[in-house]
């Protein structure tokens, strides 16, 4: 055998399942062989003493995402998918964003025309359905979900976006038949509606009231019901962005009764809490997503869950938006209200790191565990296993030459997002990204961007085997 357009030699490969030593032979853009001691290839990367891992799949960030507020999405598929591939991400998931009253076909044109000739990493498409009329129960859902969108997402809360439990059952029940998965948002509107109101008629309208107002009981509600409904459409669902012990516990409950219920957290839910939230001035601001961050005996559950399987899977949530700016955080100014603050924190770029640094070098999830969570279940989760998540033959070369040991700083000017601060400024890392390649191609070598806007394609998903209903 000769002749490997690519060979990664030396490294430590890692998979979801094994760790082992071996060469990874690439042509033309797959992996080819995996072994000891392949032969050369036209470029050879050395590996010695680093790990060689699945790139990353970000199954939850919102890239150039339209917004109703008058808030702008900092990010675009070009500085987002750069951020994400310096991070160690090599397939994103954003969302194409039905408004009420817009065929969702033209929410996927649109985000077709904003994505096209600027990502430097493929993508797929979520969908967010905010309008199921009757065509798009009948019709455009069916076929979208055919044509490789299979999958979407459901808000129970913000008032543009939120659907009400008929809505829900109906389109769980539309899951089932054509085989999506359902991505539910689980906080309860109208008690978040309530608190709100009652806060800021007390004047109480600081960054740190945003924590207040959505307390974890109006998530566990939720997400209780996001179960039931899951329960009578008999369908399996993902609850996403899940922050603390009360919708854990529901997770918990519903996976102990045999159900297909599964569960993403993110960075934010185990290294911020909600004092970052009163953060001086307005910098909590910076801190501002919803669920809210909890407190450390939460990230605690959180870190539990992460490790016994009862999360499947660690995504970025990555929602941009520019702190000093008045189509980001200060939308009103600098004393902006907490329910008039863009929500969201950025995140793409350190969502490797931070679960390995915090996650694999602090003992509390295996190496294995960590790959399964950013990339081998996310691909699975959303059809795109085994082209992308791990490392097989015939697999994309999506592969990241990863030092376990680079100590760094998490600085927000270090990044490459197109966001002006990072909520984890400060925070120390133990291991980061050396090389990252995509269809075998280097994107991020020596710090560099090696490769042009555009290359990055889009990926027709398949139907998940993940959202299959359990066969008796
Ligand atoms: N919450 C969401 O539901 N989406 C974007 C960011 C956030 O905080
Ligand atoms: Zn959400
Ligand atoms: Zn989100």
């Amino acid at each position: 055998m000769t002749g490997f357009d690519t060979l990664i030699r030396n490294g430590t490969v890692v998979t979801a399942s094994d760790t082992f030593d071996a060469d990874i032979g690439i042509t033309d853009g797959k992996i080819q062989a995996i072994g000891r001691n392949l032969p050369a290839g036209k470029k050879i990367i050395d590996a010695t003493g680093h790990l060689v891992i699945p790139g990353g799949v970000d199954g939850h960030c919102h890239l150039d995402q339209p917004t109703g507020d008058g808030s702008v999405c900092a990010d675009d598929f070009y500085t987002g998918t750069v951020a994400a591939a310096y991070g160690g991400t090599t397939t994103v998931i954003p969302f194409a964003c039905q408004f009420k009253g817009m065929p969702m076909q033209a929410a996927v044109d649109d985000y077709h025309r904003r994505a096209h000739g600027k990502a430097v990493i493929d993508y797929a498409f979520h969908l967010i359905v905010s309008d199921p009329t009757e065509a798009l129960l009948k019709e455009d859902l069916p076929r979208l979900i055919n044509e490789g969108y299979t999958s979407f997402k459901i808000y129970m809360t913000y008032d543009d976006m939120k659907l009400n439990d008929k809505q829900i059952v109906q389109l769980l029940a539309l899951a089932r038949t054509h085989g999506a998965m359902a991505m539910i948002h689980a906080e309860n509107a109208d008690l978040i509606s309530w608190l709100t109101d009652t806060l800021v008629e007390q004047g109480k309208t600081e960054p740190r009231f945003h924590a207040t107002a959505r307390p974890m009981l109006v998530e566990r509600e939720a997400t209780h019901r996001a179960i039931t409904i899951a329960e009578l459409a008999d369908v399996p669902i993902l609850i996403v962005h899940v922050s603390g012990r009360e919708a854990v516990e529901q997770i918990h409950w519903a996976q102990g009764r045999g159900m297909r219920i599964y569960a993403e957290t993110c960075p934010q839910y185990v290294t911020l809490t909600q004092d970052d939230l009163a953060r001086p001035g307005f910098e909590g601001a910076k801190c501002i997503c919803s669920p809210p961050p909890r407190n450390k005996e939460n990230q605690a559950v959180i870190w539990d869950g992460l490790a016994s399987g009862l999360f499947h899977i660690f995504s970025s949530d990555h929602a941009p938006f520019r702190y000093k700016s008045e189509t980001g955080k200060m939308l009103h100014g600098e004393s902006t209200p907490f329910n008039w603050i863009p929500n969201g924190v950025p995140g793409i770029e350190t969502r490797l790191p931070i679960l390995f640094s915090e996650g694999v070098k602090k003992g509390r999830i295996s190496l294995n565990r960590f790959v399964e969570l950013v990339a081998t279940n996310p691909a699975k989760m959303y059809g795109l296993y085994p082209r992308k998540g791990t490392l097989a033959i015939g697999s994309d070369a999506d592969i990241v030459i990863f030092d376990p040991n680079a100590k760094r700083i998490i600085r927000s000017q270090d990044l490459h997002h197109n966001v002006d601060y990072t909520p984890y400024e400060g925070l120390e890392i133990e291991g980061w990204p050396l090389t990252v390649l995509s269809r075998g191609e280097v994107v991020i070598e020596k710090e560099k961007l090696l490769v042009a806007p555009g290359r990055g394609e889009f990926l027709v998903c398949n139907k998940p085997d993940m959202a299959r209903p359990k066969v008796a």
